[in-house]
């Protein structure tokens, strides 16, 4: 299908060390990514979990691939079933797969060989503090991000909770690839601010590709 906004060649912006971002890598892909999305839900369906401190998330999740990431009152960890219907996650569709492996390589990280791949959608006013990503096992393979529909701030610091944080603006189609010492850089999404986005209307979706082992 003819995608009226996927009409920009990508570029790439280094962000920090070992993480860069691949500008509208994925908006030939975005049409076709969003009805994976689509599909994916309806197998798993987008949930707002609790965190062990008994939060209810303000963004909603579902998983694809070998594993899903989960949280509940007794901690976050990735699990090979859904939690809620006990049943296998979706597979990961090979088209995702293998723009999750193009993006990697582009960035220099070859041989990327993800299991896991979270979807989050966030509506407006949702977000996500600021966090590590360290329940994987394989920590040396880099976290291909994905970024669809509304546009949100993306807050990253340092590899402690204090250290100096920068704001960088996430939009339709891009790709960051996070490996080296920003793999384990804190990082976050500030509350999304209320937009209608033609192709996904008042949400922001973002994948996330992981080695999880
Ligand atoms: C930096 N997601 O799911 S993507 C997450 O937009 C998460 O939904 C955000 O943080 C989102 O864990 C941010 C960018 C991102 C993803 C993973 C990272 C940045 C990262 C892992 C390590 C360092
Ligand atoms: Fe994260």
């Amino acid at each position: 299908m003819l995608d009226l906004f996927a009409d920009e060649a990508p570029w790439q912006e280094p962000l920090a060390p070992g993480a860069v971002i691949l500008r509208r890598f994925a908006s030939q892909e975005a049409l076709q990514t969003l009805a994976l999305i689509d599909a994916v839900s309806h197998e798993a369906p987008f949930r707002q979990m609790a965190t062990p401190g008994g939060h209810r998330m303000s963004v909603a999740m579902t998983s694809c691939g070998a594993r899903g990431w989960v949280t509940d009152a007794q901690g976050y960890r990735y699990a090979s079933r859904d939690p809620q219907s006990q049943r296998p996650w979706p597979e990961m569709p090979g088209v995702l797969l293998q723009m999750a492996q193009r993006a990697a390589g582009e960035a220099g990280y070859s041989g990327f060989t993800p299991d896991a791949c979270l979807i989050n959608r966030y509506e407006p006013g949702a977000k996500m503090s600021l966090h590590q990503d360290k329940d994987e096992q394989n920590l040396g393979a880099p976290i291909v991000s994905v970024s669809l529909g509304l546009p949100a701030l993306f807050l990253f610091g340092g590899p402690t909770r204090t250290s100096p944080t920068k704001r960088c603006l996430l939009e339709h189609g891009d790709v960051v690839v996070w490996g080296g010492p920003s793999r384990l850089f804190y990082h976050g999404i500030l509350p999304l601010k209320p937009g209608n986005h033609p192709l996904t209307g008042e949400f922001r979706y973002n994948l996330t590709f992981r080695d999880a082992g």
